[in-house]
């Protein structure tokens, strides 16, 4: 009998679609969806699958990092202050201390990296090449219920392709400066009663401390962090100091393991 063997293109075409499909059918109804991999959303990432809660993070892009590696105008070093040097042990990131200015350095490829390599180690799953492009909701009263995405490939083709639903317990919006998932419940959900009030100018020492203390749940099932929480709340910019982000990542992660815990 001859013995039917495939090809190495038919096998590895079989290895990866199988097993992004195994992996597919577990995204369909998870605990918590991520929406953006920068800083705030992948330090969220960490702490909460750290408490064995299923996680994904959608990335529209096909990298992680968001804003981190364009570091302060190009230049390959951002800054935190002293708060968020624990975060940054917590994921074996190294940082010097400058003494003169009194604030904490380090290369941004690094922050990148590990951050992202916190995350995945913590048990969360980053999807990237794939975009939030709405939310699932249920009434009285009004909760998020999880989220619709698409190719990003799609969406920037311009194709009117129907997109597809993942289910979940939370969505946490770390989209950055367009705070785009609270845009879309803005827009659509008027129910909802979200005012976006806009990010302002630069106002570092104020807007370190702010975006932290409101970053947290917006409604049943959505919460805001990083620079989302800033074009919510109408509060200022920071620049390139990263504390805000990895603070409020790690704020929103408590309170929706806390959220969690309690359903
Ligand atoms: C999937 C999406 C979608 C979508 C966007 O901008 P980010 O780095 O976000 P933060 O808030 O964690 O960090 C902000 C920081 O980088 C920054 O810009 C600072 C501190 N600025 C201060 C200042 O004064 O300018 O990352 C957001 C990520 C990006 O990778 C996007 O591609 C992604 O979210 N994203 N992914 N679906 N609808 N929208």
């Amino acid at each position: 009998m001859v013995q039917f063997q495939r090809s190495l293109e038919e096998r590895i075409s079989r290895a990866i679609i199988r097993n992004t499909m195994n992996d597919w059918l577990k995204l369909t109804a998870v605990d918590v969806v991520i929406v953006g991999a920068g800083p705030s959303g992948m330090v969220a990432a960490k702490y909460i699958a750290e408490k064995n809660l299923c996680v994904v993070v959608f990335e529209r892009r096909l990298g992680f990092g968001g804003g981190i590696g364009g570091g302060g105008m190009l230049f390959h070093k951002v800054v935190v202050d002293e708060a968020a040097t624990s975060i940054l042990k917590d994921f074996g990131i190294r940082f010097e201390r400058d003494e003169e200015e009194n604030l904490y350095v380090l290369d941004s490829s690094e922050l990148m990296a590990k951050l992202a390599a916190g995350a995945i180690n913590a048990g969360a799953k980053i999807v990237l090449g794939v975009q939030v492009e709405d939310v699932i909701y249920r009434e009285n009263p009004i909760r998020i219920e999880g989220v619709v995405i698409q190719w990003s490939a799609v969406a920037l083709a311009g194709l009117h392709v129907d997109p597809l639903f993942v289910k979940s317990k939370a969505v946490i919006d770390a989209t950055g400066h367009d705070a785009e998932v609270l845009q879309i419940v803005c827009k659509k959900l008027p129910e909802a009663n979200i005012v976006l009030r806009g990010e302002k100018s630069a106002y570092s020492e104020v807007s370190e401390k702010v975006v932290v203390e409101k970053a947290g749940r917006v409604l049943p099932g959505l919460y805001v962090t990083g620079m989302a929480v800033a074009a919510l709340h109408g509060l200022p910019r920071m620049g390139p100091i990263f504390s805000s982000m990895l603070l409020s990542g790690k704020k929103v992660a408590e309170i929706v393991v806390n959220d969690l815990k309690q359903a």
